[in-house]
């Protein structure tokens, strides 16, 4: 008898373990567009526009070689739910078996373990083989080290994918890790040549139209959408990056420049994270290029994949779900309105905010150092900040949004992720970028009316921490710097703090 074959949204992988066995005469795939999941967060308008076109493009091509089910979200049958949807095609056809992919966030994967069993027919949820370190093998390597550390994870993880490894087993290159060679600001020393546009097709200007009657007050523009939607498209983009950028991919890996809001970087996140790129794969490509590329940036780059990507990841599963509650600071403010408006004159928030608006995209270090920075200073809490980031990015799915946000820029589990909480001043992004050259703000002065907020909200925040954090070895320099400060500085740091968080 025939199975019944569910495929996610972000699971558009052709060699997906939920299709592996299919039986493409008798089997039915189904997809859909639901609003439980449009609607858990307010998504920009760019990613639901992307998903939905990318999910038809998907359903498109396998309907080429298999029968396939795909419910639009304005489709008259659609139940607007996988399990209500899953109970009508059962309802018109006998199939043996369910068959489907794990989600890939922890709300999905409790609902379906909770609602199959109740469908009287037999299930089975594989697991995501796209991910290069299952849940299981993180769990075992987390419980064999003395203090769980990303480093020592992706050096584990080079070993064993062998990528950037001598035959003898030691990192090409003699080290591991070329971090130190990848922090220059950039002073338009070369071109940063334009991206790759894809023209709408049919599908996706249908797409296009259903978003704005649909989701018309959701935040973001859908002005010239130009994303690959297809796994061709997704790999021309990727080959364009190696050819265009990832030459200067490292050294400008931190770097901020206003009105360039992608740089060197390799915008396919919102692509791998939804299946359309193999992580494992673009790892493989990008290692063979040592002869074009710095080894900086080739190392750079894959080990933000087989590293960060993979470490997030475990981190979120080892320790939903209980951690989307954590609080370290227990932060309370509201997330201000400026972060949805860009109405601020902050220009590097402004920048920022603006450039999210019509890309659904920022680059690491504008999401960590300026949005995500701000927010911690400002005291925010961290759920609010949290359901913006899950909102507002194309590539945002809550495995990898949560523990990047919560653990990395917040520092709300209170160090699981990161050995130090990432805040700076006004100096940091001016060394980096090219905002403050522009803003009302002035970067050089500390205190007073004029004075760029990171920096007193910097100290600030330093000075009310000092219980949590003051023993912390790698933010000794900043906490001999505060002992420094004279009680009247300190006093005008307070009070320009109060007087700016008062006024949110
Ligand atoms: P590149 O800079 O070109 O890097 C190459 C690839 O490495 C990326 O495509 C991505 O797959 C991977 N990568 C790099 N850094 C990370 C990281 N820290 N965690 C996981 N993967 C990484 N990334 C997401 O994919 N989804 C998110 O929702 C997300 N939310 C974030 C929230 C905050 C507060 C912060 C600080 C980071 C977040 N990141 C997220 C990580 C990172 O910022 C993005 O992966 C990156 O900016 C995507 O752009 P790119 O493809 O041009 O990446
Ligand atoms: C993000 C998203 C959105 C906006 N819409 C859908 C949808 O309508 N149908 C679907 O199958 N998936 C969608 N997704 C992606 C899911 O939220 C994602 O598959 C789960 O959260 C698991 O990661
Ligand atoms: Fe941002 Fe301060 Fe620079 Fe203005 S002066 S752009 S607020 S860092």
């Amino acid at each position: 008898m025939a199975t019944l074959r569910l495929v996610l949204g972000d699971q558009l992988f052709t060699n997906i373990s939920s299709l592996r066995d299919i039986d493409t005469h008798n089997d039915l795939v189904v997809m859909m567009e639901v609003r439980p999941e449009t609607d858990y967060v307010a998504h920009h308008k760019r990613k639901i526009a992307f998903l939905f076109s990318a999910m038809r493009h998907f359903a498109k091509s396998l309907s080429q070689s298999a029968k396939v089910k795909y419910f639009t979200l304005d489709s008259p049958n659609n139940q607007q739910d996988f399990i209500a949807n899953l109970k009508l095609l059962l309802n018109q056809k006998s199939f043996s078996k369910i068959v489907a992919t794990e989600p890939a966030e922890y709300r999905l994967l409790k609902q379906l373990e909770e609602e199959l069993p109740k469908l009287n027919v037999s299930f089975e949820i594989r697991e995501d083989d796209r991910f290069l370190c299952s849940k299981s093998e993180f769990e075992s390597f987390a419980n064999q080290q003395k203090s769980l550390k990303m480093e020592n994870f992706y050096r584990w993880m080079r070993k064993k994918y062998g990528l950037l490894m001598t035959e003898s087993g030691k990192p090409v290159g003699g080290k591991w890790n070329y971090d130190h060679d990848n922090r220059s600001p950039f002073k338009a020393e070369c071109e940063i040549k334009p991206r790759l546009k894809f023209m709408p097709d049919k599908i996706t200007n249908d797409v296009l139209k259903l978003v704005e009657d649909y989701f018309p007050d959701n935040f973001g523009s859908l002005e010239d959408f130009n994303e690959p939607v297809t796994e061709t498209q997704a790999l021309e983009s990727f080959h364009y990056f190696l050819d265009n950028y990832l030459v200067n991919f490292g050294k400008f890996q931190d770097a901020m420049v206003k009105e360039e809001s992608f740089m060197f970087h390799s915008r396919i996140s919102h692509l791998i994270n939804c299946g359309l790129l193999d992580p494992l794969s673009v790892c493989k490509v990008i290692s063979q290029k040592i002869d074009v590329a710095p080894l900086s940036a080739i190392e750079g780059f894959i080990r933000q994949i087989i590293g960060w990507r993979e470490y997030v990841r475990g981190i979120y599963w080892l320790n939903m779900p209980e951690y989307i509650e954590r609080n370290f600071f227990s932060h309370t403010r509201n997330l201000p309105d400026f972060y949805w408006t860009g109405n601020c004159k902050m220009n590097c928030i402004k920048s920022v905010v603006d450039s999210t608006r019509k890309t659904a995209y920022s680059h690491h270090i504008q999401r960590l150092m300026i949005t995500g920075n701000l927010a911690l200073l400002m005291e925010i809490d961290p759920k609010q900040v949290h359901e913006w980031y899950l909102a507002v990015y194309d590539d945002a799915y809550e495995w990898v949004e949560l523990p990047n946000t919560l653990g990395m820029a917040l520092y709300a589990d209170g160090g699981l992720m990161s050995t130090k909480p990432y805040i700076s001043s006004g100096n940091y992004i001016n060394k980096m970028s090219d905002f403050c050259k522009s803003c009302s703000y002035n970067v050089k002065e500390k205190t007073g009316k004029g004075a760029c907020p990171f920096n007193y909200l910097y100290w600030n925040f330093l000075h009310k921490n000092k219980d949590k954090l003051a023993g912390n070895r790698r933010l000794f320099m900043p906490y001999r710097n505060l002992e420094k400060k004279s009680a009247q500085e300190m006093q005008e740091i307070i009070s320009n703090a109060q007087d700016f968080l008062e006024s949110l």
